[in-house]
């Protein structure tokens, strides 16, 4: 579409909002405030660089085999780019350990800030803030399915010790981007089947969550998330870091909880969770993802669940205090397309958000006035939102509409399908 068009149609949509008693330039500058973390593990299919050969386990599964996986570090960075370039805003990226670069093997326990050093350049360069996340899955330690809360002394102790390397590395990142790093720990311990103790396991992860923390470092420097789960594929009787784990924990240490949207029963949603957890938790990482019948990490689309989660950072005023992550791995789709549709949706999704006038719809609500709060928050879903968004694209310097899709298809021909 031209952009004198696209100028045109939000001239219209501004009145429109207008007249319900939304300023929409208001909504975009709050909108562009908002950096989502892109996950680097979707252009890849969570392999890394470690060249360990080991497949990812921790109950983790890609599935798909669409040509032009990113291989090395460069390849990734250069799909990012490609990624960063149709998305609008300024992002963050959201690193696993096992993406640092290392010369020759270099086991979890002995990582430091040096192997991801070109990480922190290239995030310089790119105006790219980075947050991190130790890895602890494909590695032969954590074969058994137990990591922080293996029951022998030596395996924990290991990786205890990569999670102590990772809080440093993170911290060195926050220190060199001038804005926190969040370090999201997140292990796989759990039982295929029932186990004999749920009680024991859990009394090792808190211990050892606790000497990993000991370490007092700056909170403008790195944030320490801790991720829970329901369950996983081989976890599906008992996982140690189920939710009330982490919540109690959390909770008594103050620190942020990670809610991804995919851990819960399958009729579980996250967005109802935001404002109970947030009046006990400082702050909150969310790991937004579509699960489909079970945790399957399908890319995020416009769904209700998405918008009520938009809806809830915005109408409980928690933008400020919630970390926006992404959690999704499809190889069955071009990998950077992945990033655009998902990154794409979730600021589309806030912006829709943004667009409500909340203060009416409260006032109503305290005025028992229910008729007229749905009839108001029925009648808001067809409201000109499409060309607020094109709007802001336009701004932002991104491609309107679908138009991105050329972009991906070209470098998929330049660059990704030439990947042997
Ligand atoms: C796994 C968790 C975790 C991972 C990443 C790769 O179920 O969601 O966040 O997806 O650490
Ligand atoms: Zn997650």
């Amino acid at each position: 579409m031209q952009s004198e068009k696209i100028e045109q149609a939000y001239r219209l949509a501004q009145d429109r909002y207008a007249e319900s008693g939304v300023d929409t330039e208001a909504a975009i500058e709050k909108l562009a405030a908002v950096s989502i973390s892109l996950h680097c593990w979707q252009g890849d299919d969570v392999v890394g660089f470690e060249n360990q050969g080991l497949d990812i386990g921790g109950g983790l599964a890609v599935t798909g085999n669409y040509p032009g996986r990113a291989r090395t570090p460069g390849e990734l960075r250069s799909d990012l780019q490609m990624a960063y370039s149709l998305i609008p805003g300024n992002h963050r990226l959201n690193l696993h350990a096992s993406y640092g670069e290392f010369p020759g093997r270099v086991d979890r326990n002995e990582i430091d800030v040096s192997h991801f050093q070109g990480w922190i350049d290239w995030g310089k360069e790119q105006h790219v803030a980075l947050d991190f996340n130790p890895t602890f899955f494909a590695h032969e330690k954590a074969q058994s399915g137990f990591t922080l809360a293996h029951a022998d002394d030596a395996i924990r102790q290991f990786w205890i010790e990569h999670g102590i390397a990772a809080r440093r590395i993170s911290a060195a990142m926050g220190v060199e981007q001038g804005s926190p790093c969040v370090n999201n720990v997140w292990i796989p311990d759990g039982y295929k089947d029932n186990p004999a103790s749920r009680a024991i396991p859990r009394q090792r992860l808190a211990e050892s969550l606790d000497t990993i923390f000991a370490e007092q470092l700056n909170p403008h420097h790195m944030i320490d998330a801790v991720e829970c789960k329901l369950f996983g594929l081989g976890s599906e009787s008992y996982v140690v870091g189920s939710h009330e784990f982490y919540l109690g924990y959390a909770i008594s240490r103050q620190k942020c909880l990670c809610l991804d949207a995919g851990h819960f029963h399958p009729t579980e949603t996250i967005a109802d969770k935001i404002s109970s957890v947030l009046m006990y938790v400082p702050e909150l990482l969310l790991h937004v993802s579509r699960g489909v019948r079970w945790d399957s990490d399908h890319v995020v689309t416009m769904s209700d669940d998405l918008l009520a989660i938009a809806h809830e950072l915005v109408r409980g005023d928690f933008l400020d205090r919630t970390h926006i992550g992404l959690d999704f791995f499809d190889a069955s789709i071009n990998r950077v397309a992945a990033w655009v549709i998902g990154t794409r949706n979730m600021i589309k999704a806030l912006l829709i958000a943004l667009l409500e006038p909340t203060c009416q719809l409260q006032q109503l609500e305290a005025d028992d006035n229910f008729t007229h709060r749905l009839a108001l928050m029925e009648e808001l879903k067809s409201l000109p939102f499409g060309s607020v968004w094109d709007h802001y694209c336009q701004q932002a310097s991104v491609p309107v509409g679908a138009d991105w899709l050329k972009s991906v298809d070209d470098y998929a021909a330049s660059t990704q399908l030439r990947r042997a």
